[in-house]
């Protein structure tokens, strides 16, 4: 059974790596959400800590850094100052935002491994790995290319060829180079210590499989579960690098500890730092199992948060476990993937700059688009339509029509309220259900929902407005106006409790205007929230409309760094050279032109396309990764080029007989090798 009732909360947000601002896709994903569930617990009064900070080690810092061609240290300082002042501008709520470069926070991993190690936890282990002799050092997976030995893609990474999408490691890659300085790599003798994270299946298939099938996301329960079912490895604690916390034990010179050992400690770590500021005790927010945890995070993390950490967590003994960890899938823009390197993203601190004081409508466009089941879209256009049709049209008319009227009629005061009407008692009656309902949704980490239902607590107040019609009934029935409004105004100030999570700057206003003081959850859902009599402020206007003018502006800037792209793509990295070969090795190959038949799609694969190819001397089946590129139809009847004597290979359930040859850009962009006219099948090319 999942337990219910909680002392207190102790929720994480994953730590950016700061090696690069924050993005919409961020915020959609992680931090919003993080920030309404937070917000709304506390408006219940739970004791809670919610805890962020930048990731600064790993590899995703130190190649950042050598793009930029500065230090490590430069780089997270650089972003580590950005990104936290960009949160707080968006009112993300953190009760710390702390950083793993921080002492408390070496000292605490260090501690951790220390146990660890003491207690016999981890297995140490001697293995052969890639070194650059001119650089000096390991490479790390991603600092390895070569051929592909399933698809001959030539540039395949040490981890992952992203042709054929085959995961590899860097000793399968044929000719292996550095991307540091190109060379071909030594394989040298390292010692790492190892999690055994086999011995803790058992354990993690009982604990999440059976035990969270009913009450974590289907998206991140089902990644787990094929994690488990497919077999767990032993997995490196420890890394070779000269960036990160050294690893506490002897004869361990020159290593430190894996990137994805000491983050999700840096969680405990910032927990620590912000008690001790506060005077308070640490660890019962991570010891005592009153406390629920809970860990905010994107797709990409889901196997370190609910897989590897909980083992680490597991393996030290004193530690609660994440009660939930609702991860999110992507968020895209503009139909189009987020890209930090094609700079295809809305950064938040631009964002700040050029829509200042519009904090509101990104977190409640963001929220409303949330890619909680599936990835979603962002586009300029439906920013726009939510501000305008939402935010503007229905919660910012129905409050200010209702202060409005007030002060014109009652001189600012809540007038009194007389008979009820059905129409009084249904909206009445809906006050009382939305609190909870919303409550619910936020519970359940179904943030569209819960902010649907907080929109429809407006929804409800413009109808009864438009139905009741009180600037009609004012000349003939001023008793009932008084009514009237007076419900109007216990929607009004119930809403500034239940937006406050989606969007607390607007909340903000609005109670400051309608004199409500502190937004208490507890007392949602009543209907006596302001007393007759109770005297208003002037209301100030909540949402403006975003003019055309304004999306145009960023949709150019869209448009601008697609131009740049297409034309960076010009000046483009080439693939290095390969080794010398003589031309007999030349001449050993029988590449010919050959005329396609037929052509489908292959199941189960986006990328392979099958054809029957006539090559003069027969007709024989090739498949091609080309999917992307070409539709079957408009293969059909072409020429290509094809290596006619590549011993066949299986690929999905079927034998290739031979290859079509393609140019291939930097970006990926694949086209056919076809003569200038079209030749006899079976010409051969030299
Ligand atoms: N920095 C990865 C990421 O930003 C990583 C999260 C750490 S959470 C402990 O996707
Ligand atoms: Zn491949």
């Amino acid at each position: 059974m999942t337990k219910t009732d909680f002392k207190r909360h102790t929720v994480t947000a994953a730590l950016p790596y700061a090696n690069g601002p924050v993005h919409i896709g961020h915020l959609a994903g992680v931090y919003i959400p993080a920030d309404i569930y937070v917000r709304y617990l506390r408006s219940r009064g739970e004791d809670v800590a919610f805890i962020c900070g930048s990731d600064e080690h790993g590899m995703a810092i130190t190649m950042r850094a050598r793009k930029e061609g500065i230090d490590p240290q430069q780089i997270v300082d650089k972003y580590h100052g950005m990104i936290k002042k960009s949160f707080d501008q968006l009112g993300v709520s953190f009760d710390i935002y702390s950083r793993t470069s921080n002492s408390v926070h070496h000292e605490t991993a260090q501690e951790f491994f220390k146990k660890l190690y003491k207690e016999g936890k981890f297995e140490e282990r001697v293995s052969e790995q890639y070194f650059d002799e001119e650089a000096k050092q390991f490479l790390a997976d991603r600092y390895i290319t070569g051929t592909c030995p399933k698809c001959n893609h030539p540039s395949a990474y040490g981890d992952q060829c992203e042709n054929c999408g085959t995961s590899l490691n860097p000793t399968d890659l044929i000719n292996p180079k550095s991307t540091l300085t190109g060379n071909p790599p030594v394989l040298k003798e390292t010692k790492h210590w190892y999690l055994p994270l086999q011995n803790y299946e058992k354990w993690l298939n009982q604990w999440i499989v059976e035990g969270h099938k009913n009450d974590w996301k289907p998206n991140v329960w089902g990644q787990c579960k094929s994690w488990i079912d497919g077999g767990l490895q032993p997995r490196a604690m420890t890394r070779d690098l000269d960036w990160g916390i050294q690893v506490p034990v002897q004869g361990a010179d020159g290593k430190v500890l894996y990137v994805w050992f000491d983050a999700p400690i840096g969680y405990i770590s910032a927990t620590r730092e912000w008690a001790a500021e506060k005077g308070i005790d640490w660890e019962p927010y991570w010891k005592d199992k009153d406390t629920k945890l809970v860990h905010f995070i994107g797709k990409d993390n889901i196997v370190f948060h609910c897989i590897i950490f909980p083992a680490i967590l597991k393996a030290h003994g004193d530690y609660i476990l994440p009660e939930n960890v609702p991860a999110n899938e992507f968020l895209n823009l503009e139909n189009d993937k987020i890209s930090t390197s094609r700079n295809w993203a809305v950064w938040l601190h631009e964002y700040l700059q050029e829509l200042p004081g519009k904090q509101d409508v990104l977190r409640y466009a963001l929220c409303a688009n949330a890619p909680e089941t599936k990835d979603n879209d962002f586009t300029w256009k439906d920013f726009q339509a939510r501000n305008n049709s939402e935010l503007v049209a229905i919660l910012g008319n129905f409050v200010n029509r209702a202060v409005v009227l007030t002060h014109k009629y009652f001189e600012g005061k809540v007038p009194e309220r007389g008979e009820l009407f059905d129409i009084d008692r249904e909206v009445l009656h809906a006050l009382g259900q939305v609190p909870k309902k919303v409550g619910d949704s936020i519970e359940r980490y179904r943030f569209r929902e819960a902010l649907a239902e907080m929109m429809d607590l407006a929804r409800i107040g413009n109808k009864y407005l438009a139905d009741t019609e009180p600037w009609k009934l004012i000349k003939t029935d001023e008793e009932r106006v008084k009514s009237i409004l007076n419900i109007a105004l216990q929607l009004v100030a119930n809403l500034a409790i239940v937006a406050e999570p989606f969007i607390p700057f607007s909340t903000a206003k609005l109670s400051d205007f309608i004199n409500l003081g502190q937004l208490d959850w507890s007392v949602a859902g009543s209907d006596d929230l302001l007393k007759a009599g109770h005297e208003l402020k002037q209301p100030q206007l909540l949402f403006e409309k975003i003019e055309d003018k304004t999306i145009e502006e960023q949709i150019q800037k869209l448009e601008n760094t697609k131009k740049q792209n297409q034309m960076e793509n010009k000046e483009v990295e080439v693939a290095p050279l390969k080794e010398t070969i003589v031309f007999d090795d030349f001449m050993k190959l029988d590449l010919r032109v050959g005329t396609i038949l037929e052509a489908k799609r292959v199941e189960k694969s986006n990328k392979l396309l099958q054809f029957l190819v006539d090559t003069g001397v027969d007709k024989r089946t090739i498949l091609s990764g080309i999917a992307k590129h070409y539709s079957p139809e408009e293969m059909i009847g072409k020429q290509v080029t094809i290596v006619a004597n590549l011993a066949p290979r299986p690929m999905m359930g079927t034998v290739s007989e031979g290859m079509i040859l393609m140019a291939e850009d930097a970006e990926g962009n694949l086209r056919l090798i076809q003569p200038n006219e079209n030749v006899n099948p079976g010409s051969t090319v030299s």
